[in-house]
């Protein structure tokens, strides 16, 4: 099998073999071909209710609900012509600092967005921040101190592009600067950056 995507007879579902693997750890780590794997789908994954492909939905409602933190996490997907985009919802608690990348070998972009008048679609202005380079390579986004509240990435295909991508996602704490010692004066004694507190 040498596709992306195709169809197999008698559904309207679409099967892919390199999504279908990277979303079930379970097969990938029983060391499955591209011929397993699909044999698997066909005789267990459908009744399973495994995706076949296309695990991020096209729309904020069915987004991709994914947990992000100071760990890497990372998926895999497939944008082109017959899905157009994959959208991933995170929750950030608390203030981050928020590094996305995308790698992928086509012409596949990113934006952040906050879907803040909460109509469930994402609006002109609610774009965050965006990769915009059309070299198919890999891109980043790097957000400082980003507000607590959900945000939505969406990835997408420029015009006749088709292919995989990975994207990967840390989340790193920001402690708010100075809130923690306001209405109090601290004294680092002896200046070793450490304050200690009295018993
Ligand atoms: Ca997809
Ligand atoms: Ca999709
Ligand atoms: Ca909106």
């Amino acid at each position: 099998m040498n596709c992306d995507l195709f169809l197999y007879s008698g559904s309207s579902s679409a099967f892919n073999i390199k999504v279908y693997l990277a979303n079930n750890s379970d097969l990938k780590a029983a060391g499955f071909t591209d011929q397993q794997a699909y044999t698997h789908f066909l005789v267990y994954g459908l009744n399973e209710g495994r995706q076949g492909s296309d695990y991020a939905g096209n729309t904020l409602e069915k987004a991709r609900n994914i947990s992000v933190g100071g760990q890497e996490t990372s998926f895999t997907d497939w944008v082109g012509n017959a899905d157009t985009n994959d959208f991933y919802k995170l929750n950030l608690v608390g203030v981050n600092n928020l590094t996305i990348a995308l790698n992928t070998f086509s012409d596949i972009n990113m934006k952040l967005i906050r879907d803040t008048n909460n109509n469930g679609a994402s609006d002109l202005e609610e774009t965050i921040a965006s990769s915009t380079s059309t070299s198919v390579s890999s891109k980043e986004l790097k957000l400082n101190s980003l507000a607590s509240g959900i945000y939505f990435l969406q990835v997408y295909s420029g015009a006749d592009a088709n292919g995989h991508y990975d994207v990967k996602f840390v989340a790193t704490p920001t402690p708010p600067s100075g809130s923690h010692i306001q209405g109090t004066k601290w004294n680092d004694a002896n200046g070793n950056g450490i304050i200690k507190l009295r018993s």
